[in-house]
């Protein structure tokens, strides 16, 4: 039996965990460390370290249970020929998309801010979907692997709530994607935005989603 019902905002959610995926969206040292891209953007990092634990507690299920896990990252490559321009030019110079930091160049791919924490840290034949942009299906080959494996529900996870996570809700859902928003194992630099955030997705009948708590969905995946 691999259906589960479980409880969520805005109602109970079935799902089949053999057509479910975990994806866990750019929990990346350049979002959580001092000296990345979030830090360049003048964010307190520390706000999203909450999410890690949630995170790693859900992945530990998904891969002992067999679930499909794909890892996400934000990036771009060194010669910038997949970043935007109107991406690129914002704020001070020395602070920009491909600008030195303390963990290499900032966003870009194959450089130490660019991994994802050691915490969460991808294993052998786990997807690693790297993205120019925010939503995870924006010029990536998301959709067509989860179509191969028939994946119908998401639960995602990841950072930061309002921006990378809710454009891949919004991506997914317009898909014909189920989505359910781990509330915990999400975080913005923004407390507020988070909190509303996750009302937005599960507002007016689940408009993009439905968001329960990562115990929530264990409790519920345990029964
Ligand atoms: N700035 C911010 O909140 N987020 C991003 O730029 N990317 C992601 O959310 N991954």
């Amino acid at each position: 039996m691999s259906r589960f019902d479980i409880p969520a905002e805005p109602d109970t959610l079935s799902v089949d965990l053999v057509r479910t995926a975990f994806i866990i969206i750019d929990m990346q040292r350049d979002f959580l460390e001092p000296g990345g891209f979030g830090a360049a953007l003048g964010n307190d990092v520390s706000l999203l370290a909450a999410a890690i634990e949630p995170c790693r507690r859900m992945l530990a299920f998904a891969r002992a249970g067999g679930m499909m896990v794909i890892h996400t990252r934000e990036g771009h490559r060194p010669d910038l020929s997949d970043a935007p321009p109107a991406k690129v030019e914002r704020g001070e110079p020395e602070k920009r998309i491909g600008a030195a930091g303390p963990m290499g160049r900032i966003l870009i791919r194959g450089e130490a801010g660019h991994d994802i924490v050691p915490e969460l840290a991808p294993q052998p034949g786990e997807p690693v979907i790297d993205k120019p942009g925010k939503g995870a299906f924006y010029q990536t080959e998301l959709d067509l692997m989860l179509r191969n494996r028939r994946i119908e529900t998401l639960f995602v996870a990841g950072v930061t709530t309002e921006v990378c996570v809710h454009t891949t809700v919004r991506e997914a859902n317009d898909r014909g994607y189920r989505c359910l928003v781990l509330s915990d194992a999400c975080a913005s630099y923004f407390p507020e935005f988070h909190e509303v955030g996750l009302r937005m997705i599960a507002a007016q009948g689940g408009i993009f989603g439905w968001v329960a708590s990562t115990d929530a969905v264990l409790a519920a995946l345990a029964a």
